[in-house]
């Protein structure tokens, strides 16, 4: 059975692949599953037959026969449980890429998240300037701490995994800030996923949603 996920009609980011399906649409790329898009209009994914399968009104969902999930998280892990390429087959190295899934997403990605939130809802408050460096800041030190750790290694565990898609699309949404220029290592741990084959389809997939052209490759 053809999974199905849902994605913006219409996504903020024009194409960018910074909406989370893009996670998503990478990790079956890498396994080599194909999947069916449905896309959700903003007011669309606030009613009851997406609530239904999305308790926060979001995009992605994912579903499968009687199987629905939410949280790209979840959704990415499921993936990477369901089939071989996505997680290391010794038990203490997929543990370890589990990890690093946890660590993407609940230490890396939220100081990220409130910097990029804050620059783009909270501009005209009297405190946006005092508290900005203060979030750089917050940003900066999760990226010292990555940064050392990958040292000059491709991957964070011995071969690319599931932790790595993660890190890599959360580290994706630095890219316009010019914070990773900082982290030569960093940038090019970046760089390398969003080389892989499997990226680039995914990132021509939803590309192609916003310009309305199927992808070539
Ligand atoms: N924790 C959930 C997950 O990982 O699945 C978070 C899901 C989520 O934030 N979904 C967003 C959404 O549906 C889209 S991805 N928002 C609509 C709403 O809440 O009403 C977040 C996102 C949106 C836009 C950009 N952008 O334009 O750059 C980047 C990321």
């Amino acid at each position: 059975m053809i999974p199905t996920i849902t994605a913006f009609e219409s996504s903020p980011d024009r194409g960018g692949g910074l909406a989370r399906d893009m996670a998503v649409r990478w990790a079956f790329e890498e396994v080599g599953q194909p999947y069916d898009v449905r896309l959700v209009s903003f007011a669309a994914m606030k009613e009851p037959a997406h609530l239904a399968l999305h308790p926060f009104g979001q995009i992605p969902t994912y579903e499968e026969g009687d199987l629905a999930l939410f949280e790209s998280g979840a959704i990415v892990f499921h993936i990477a449980e369901r089939h071989a390429g996505l997680l290391p087959g010794d038990a203490n190295a997929r543990t370890r890429a589990i990890t690093w899934m946890f660590a993407a997403l609940s230490t890396v990605e939220p100081p990220i998240v409130e910097r990029s939130s804050a620059m783009l809802m909270e501009r005209d408050k009297t405190w946006f300037e005092a508290r900005q460096p203060i979030l750089d800041d917050r940003v900066r030190s999760r990226l010292d701490q990555l940064s050392g750790r990958l040292g000059d290694a491709d991957w964070l565990g011995d071969a690319f995994s599931a932790g790595d898609l993660l890190m890599v699309a959360v580290l994706r949404r630095l890219n316009v800030s010019g914070m990773l220029e900082g982290y030569p290592n960093l940038a090019a741990y970046v760089a390398r996923g969003e080389a892989r084959p499997a990226f680039r389809r995914a990132f021509d997939a939803q590309l192609a949603v916003f310009t309305g052209q199927q992808p070539t490759g």
